[in-house]
């Protein structure tokens, strides 16, 4: 027999590489309140739909239409406004944090623009005692927790202002009093950490909730999948987040099978899901308060792809220009969050140009002279004399301490 036909290795290309035309025609959209709210309790079985449509609050408009503007309730300008606020913090911190990344006074930063909503609307809606098990990228967890803006760059700038001393790099924040798990940058790990916690959280008879995180390139981690399973199983209290911001460093989203919404990998595990607009502040707020809840009254976990696009470099060690176009972010369909919240708060009579521009104004005030005094203390060029004792690079991380250790520190006469 003549074959005709041999295997051929298939490598998934992006749409556009930089000087072409950007394209997201392969992003399934669905109008805004098209897609419906269905009950906390609704079986893994039924939400298979809503994998491959995506959940919006905001129209084009800028007004809340359909049942989940509906469950969420009356959007009560407050937690609106600030969740406003937070996201302009969130942004104005990352500007702030990657030039004094270009001045040398920190070594690495992560920056989630574009990408605010998810982490400040869904922290908006956990409660003291849940527990976030975030990435590098997730600054706006720990802004909208009111972690203090001294600590954030304590750690970035290397002085005695970092709760943790010196022990983890930056932006690998840690606060277990802001719900703020210790990012660890091996990634994935945080899937299995959270579900793990969830277990003992039912096991020890309390109703605390975990919030897994991780991006687009790292579901194809094994640890991802492991998770799953554990959660299909045991139907901890968790909430399973994947933020889908388009790229992996220069990997674009299918090199991690992104040609199949993400939503659907929890369908073959038994796992009810949802896939989300993650720039539209509202649609954050409500299912998030949704899958909370449901996670919260034991009707199992949830997993969540939020659809979003990483607008700034992946880290200050980046350089998007050589591997997509540099038109790539105006051309993503689902706008900027901020703008869009600001939007429909000025549609609905709850928000002024004025009232931005002062809320900005006192943001950045806010952010610099946070800056100022954790500058004070040094910064990774020197200064301040503000640093961590000797002796704190031994202590805090073992519950007792090995011997090789002792030895050393003996050694080191600290
Ligand atoms: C287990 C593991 N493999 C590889 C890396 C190196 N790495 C750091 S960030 C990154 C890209 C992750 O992309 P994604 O999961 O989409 O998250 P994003 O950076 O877009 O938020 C990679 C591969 C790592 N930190 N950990
Ligand atoms: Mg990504």
């Amino acid at each position: 027999m003549t074959q005709t036909r041999r295997p051929r290795l298939h490598v998934p290309e992006p749409p556009a590489r930089p000087g072409q035309t950007p394209s997201f025609a392969h992003v399934p959209l669905s109008p805004a309140g098209a897609v419906a709210c269905p009950p906390v309790d609704v079986s893994p079985e039924d939400t298979k739909d809503f994998a491959s449509r995506l959940i919006r609050v905001l129209d084009d408009e800028g007004r809340a239409v359909g049942s989940w503007a509906d469950f969420l309730g009356a959007s009560e300008g407050d937690v609106l406004r600030r969740g406003l606020r937070d996201m302009m913090t969130t942004r104005f911190l990352d500007q702030r944090m990657l030039l004094a990344h270009r001045q040398g006074k920190t070594t690495n930063y992560a920056a989630s623009t574009g990408e605010e909503a998810i982490t400040c609307g869904f922290q908006r809606m956990l409660s003291p005692g849940d527990m976030n098990f975030p990435t590098y990228r997730q600054s706006g967890l720990l802004v909208s927790a009111g972690f203090p803006l001294t600590n954030f760059m304590g750690l970035q700038f290397g002085n005695d202002l970092d709760p943790l001393e010196g022990k983890n790099l930056p932006p690998m924040h840690s606060s277990k009093a802001h719900g703020f798990f210790t990012v660890s940058g091996n990634l994935a790990t945080q899937y299995v950490q959270a579900v793990g916690w969830a277990m003992a959280s039912a096991i020890d008879g309390n109703d605390r909730v975990a919030a897994a995180w991780i991006g687009d390139g790292a579901t194809a981690e094994g640890d991802f999948h492991s998770a799953l399973l554990y959660a299909s199983v045991y139907r901890p209290p968790v909430v399973l987040n994947i933020t889908n911001n388009q790229w992996a460093i220069s990997s674009f989203v299918g090199i991690a099978g992104g040609h199949v919404p993400f939503a659907t990998r929890a369908h073959g595990y038994g796992l009810a899901s949802l896939r989300v607009d993650g720039n539209d502040f509202l649609a954050v707020l409500a299912v998030s308060k949704w899958a909370i809840a449901r996670a919260r009254q034991g009707y199992g976990p949830v997993l969540i792809e939020w659809v979003t696009y990483r607008a700034a470099a992946h880290s200050t060690s980046d350089d998007p220009s050589v591997y997509r176009p540099k038109e790539e972010a105006a051309a993503w369909p689902l706008g900027d969050p901020i703008e869009r919240l600001k939007r429909h708060l000025i549609a609905a009579g709850e928000w002024s140009e004025e009232r931005h521009e002062q809320a900005r104004v006192e943001i950045e005030e806010e952010v610099l002279s946070a800056q100022k005094e954790a500058e004070s203390r040094g910064t990774m060029i020197g200064g301040g004399g503000g640093t961590a004792p000797l002796s704190a690079m031994f202590e805090g991380v073992y519950k007792e301490m090995p011997e090789h250790l002792r030895r050393q520190r003996q050694k080191a006469g600290i």
